[in-house]
């Protein structure tokens, strides 16, 4: 029997940090299947998932946060027949939320451990009013408040209480009877994704009933967009500074860059304004970056004039 977990939580909380994190740790020996939808036409993530161990699917933009769609559903099945794991992980985009996924495994039959919402501590009040955030808390069991490091423990507390109520006010519902789909909820607090074993293990969604009964939970409109730029050669100080200074409408950077004057080729992660560098083992063809935010266009435009290794594409190539 196929079990699974989905991983959601808004943009750059720290869901793939969690996941390759526990992957290593706690399931070297399982035959693990990893299904990432990233925001963006440029999947960073898949590129990291296949660097740790275990098989990728990377499903298109779009495709889950939408209508629950047929690519994810045959995608599920391809690589159940491909590759017979025991466990399937799947990180929805930042952008969406967790219960179509859900829905759609457990109509798949596959049975549902945990859905798991990544929250990023420190960086809270910059995105605590999007209301994907709310959706996002309240079709999950358990609350993992990540990037402990960098706050105290008093400001931890004070967001898991902000959490509880809105978990309360959001939490999915049978529409027939109003009772929450999802008997109980846990919060978890942690640094680096680092979650204890009991997660994976003890805790269980248990049987739900009737989820025929549950509200629509597909909405429609997001204004949240996305945008790949290509680095041109440059040094790591210019680099820098342009990725330190970006403008608070862009909530999120990622990509592959190779510098001028550094040996290594690099992960760039700036999640509002948070900046972070590891080292790439692959190989890429020219470095990129996926921005994500709201009205990013002109500022993307700006940012063109103003750095001269910015490049907007016309078109974006895979790979
Ligand atoms: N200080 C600190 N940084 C963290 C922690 N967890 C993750 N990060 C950093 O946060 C950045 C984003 O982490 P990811 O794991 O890529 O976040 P994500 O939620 O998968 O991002 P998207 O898939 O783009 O939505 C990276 O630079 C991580 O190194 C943490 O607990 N503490
Ligand atoms: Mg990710």
């Amino acid at each position: 029997m196929i079990s699974s977990f989905v991983i959601t939580g808004f943009l750059g909380v720290g869901k793939t940090t969690m996941l390759t994190h526990s992957l290593k740790e706690y399931f070297p020996d399982k035959n693990i299947a990893i299904i990432v939808n990233e925001f963006g036409d440029i999947g960073v993530d898949s590129t990291i998932f296949k660097n740790v161990h275990s098989e990728v699917l990377e499903i298109s933009e779009g495709c889950i946060c939408c209508q629950l769609s047929e690519e994810f559903e045959s995608g599920v099945q391809e690589i159940i027949q491909k590759y017979k794991p025991d466990i399937l992980f799947v990180e929805t985009s930042g952008a969406s939320e967790p219960f179509p996924i859900y829905y759609s495994l457990h109509t798949l039959g596959i049975v549902v451990e945990g859905v798991i919402c990544v929250i990023d501590s420190k960086n809270y009040n910059n995105y605590s009013n999007e209301d994907i955030f709310k959706y996002q808390i309240g079709g999950s069991n358990i609350l993992v408040l990540n990037k402990c490091d960098l706050i105290s423990e008093g400001e931890v507390d004070a967001i898991e209480q902000e959490i509880r109520a809105i978990k309360e006010q959001y939490n999915i519902k049978n529409t027939m009877t109003g009772v929450p789909i999802f008997k109980n909820y846990y919060f978890v607090h942690t640094s680096h994704g680092k979650l204890g074993r009991e997660i994976f293990e003890d805790i269980s969604l248990g049987e739900i009933k009737n989820l025929d009964d549950v509200e629509e939970v597909v909405r429609s409109s997001n204004p949240l967009i996305s945008k790949t730029i290509y680095i041109k050669q440059t040094i790591f100080e210019r680099f820098d500074t342009f990725i330190s200074s970006l403008p608070k409408n862009i909530y999120r950077a990622k990509g592959i860059v190779k510098l001028g004057d550094i040996e290594d080729t690099m992960i760039v992660n700036s999640s509002f304004g948070d900046v972070h560098y590891d080292r790439y083992d692959g190989e890429i063809k020219s470095s990129f970056l996926v921005l994500i935010g709201k009205d990013i266009e002109e500022t993307i435009v700006e940012l063109e004039k103003k750095f001269d290794f910015v490049n907007i594409p016309k078109f974006t190539l895979k790979g």
